[in-house]
């Protein structure tokens, strides 16, 4: 006999935490020593959790606060009863970042940001309860294991005044080669992405060409965070035919990127111009992307996610995955889309090897084998909360005094008069 048998959120916890983060450059600026991020955990009246994960960034923990009252009693089965709650409790609002690196802010946009952790702990405890792996109630994984890019960044030694990081300065084409083969001993990644948008474009050019002399065959991207004209754009896409995978957010706008499409060899990618459902339509008219690259932070969730990737797939537009510094929560959320989502043929982004070990999950069930994250073993997310990591680094985030990420005045405080560089070459 069939049997309606819900599991209503009883509880939900928001808990922000800080974690240090080396000084990563970037067209706006500079990463603080301390990045935020908010762990969502969720209660049901069977007393199953569920755990997820998004920006720390007080004006994204207000939302969140805001809403949570909402979404008790609802069944964590009602996908679209908790949209609905989350789109009402905020009325319209609108939260923008301070770093732009992720595009515009748009109601929708927001919605589906503050709906993303709750989302994602939802099915982190249908999973656990129904004995199945996210990816199984993402239609099944189609990969057991999800290939990530070694993900480089230009950067200082240190943050001025501070001891040097493992990692050491990038400022040039061999300390970018020497970052690569850190991480690839370590990781075994088997594709490189660098954060570009920071020095002269030529300089850039010259990093890519030394990568692709150290490492031949090996899929090369460059993400200049939309730092430069069009025409500096066709330039460097021209200077590096047959040497990039893809060439990631050149100019700003679905415009620029249109113009600058058909004059390189290489497909463009976005996380920038393409970043809510009303910029797909205007995107896909004008050719302007061929690589999009999801993220599911900030479009709405797994399951959306899922949904965005069906229509890129209608649309002939290929998949890749856009990371910000996160943690274990995240970076299990991904694995488990990514392993369920076929037109995911680009390795994902991933921050993790700058966290250099923080995280808030128990260790174990996360690890790199040959640059590629093997699906957790466990039901639902496939991790579990570390109760003392969470407690340190709440306490980190008390004590840090740093409220919202923001790289440009960051960057300031060193550099009086530095812009941030949109459009900027
Ligand atoms: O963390 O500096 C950074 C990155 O630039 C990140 O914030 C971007 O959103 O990595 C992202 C990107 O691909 O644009
Ligand atoms: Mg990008």
């Amino acid at each position: 006999m069939w049997m309606n048998r819900p599991m209503r959120i009883r509880d939900l916890t928001i808990t922000p935490v800080a974690f240090r983060d080396p000084p990563l450059l970037n067209a706006s600026g500079v990463h603080e020593p301390w990045a935020l991020r908010a762990i969502v955990e969720i209660v049901t009246d069977e007393g199953v959790t569920g755990l997820g994960e998004t920006y720390g960034d007080l004006a994204q923990l207000e939302r969140l606060h805001a809403v949570a009252p909402l979404l008790t009693g609802i069944d964590v089965h009602a996908h679209h009863a908790l949209y609905a709650a989350v789109a009402a409790g905020l009325g319209g609002d609108v939260v923008s970042d301070r770093h732009g690196l992720i595009g515009a802010s748009t109601p929708r946009k927001t919605v589906d940001s503050v709906f993303s952790p709750f989302e994602v702990a939802c099915l982190d405890i249908r999973g656990k309860a129904a004995g199945l792996r996210v990816a199984d109630l993402l239609g099944g994984p189609v990969r057991d294991a999800v290939p990530y890019s070694a993900y480089l960044f230009y950067k200082w030694a240190a943050h001025p005044g501070a001891t040097p990081d493992r990692f050491g300065a990038a400022l040039d084409p061999a300390g970018i080669v020497a970052q690569a083969r850190l991480f690839i001993e370590e990781y075994g990644f088997g594709s490189i992405k660098l954060k570009g948008g920071v020095l002269p474009p030529d300089q850039e050019i010259d990093a890519v060409l030394a990568l692709h002399d150290a490492f031949p065959g090996v899929p090369l991207r460059l993400d200049p965070n939309a730092a430069w004209t069009p025409e500096t754009s066709v330039r460097v896409g021209t200077a590096l035919a047959g040497v990039l995978e893809y060439l990631e957010d050149p100019t700003p706008g679905i415009e620029g990127m249109a113009q600058v499409a058909p004059q390189v060899p290489m497909p463009l990618a976005t996380n920038m111009c393409v970043v809510t459902h009303e910029h797909l339509p205007p995107a896909v008219a004008q050719g302007a992307i061929g690589v999009l690259l999801t993220d599911h932070h900030y479009w709405g969730g797994l399951l959306r996610s899922s949904h965005v990737a069906s229509l890129c797939d209608t649309f002939g537009i290929e998949l890749s995955m856009h990371s910000n510094t996160h943690l274990g929560i995240s970076l299990a959320a991904m694995t488990q889309l990514a392993a369920a989502t076929p037109g995911l043929t680009h390795a994902c982004d991933t921050h993790t090897p700058w966290q250099d070990g923080q995280d808030v999950v128990a260790p174990g069930a996360l690890r790199f084998v040959d640059g590629a994250v093997p699906l957790p073993e466990g039901p639902g997310l496939g991790v579990e909360l570390d109760r003392d990591a969470l407690a340190r680094m709440h306490r980190q985030y008390l004590d840090c005094g740093v409220r919202h990420r923001d790289d440009t005045a960051y960057m300031r405080t060193f550099a009086p008069d530095f812009v941030p560089k949109r459009a900027h070459w």
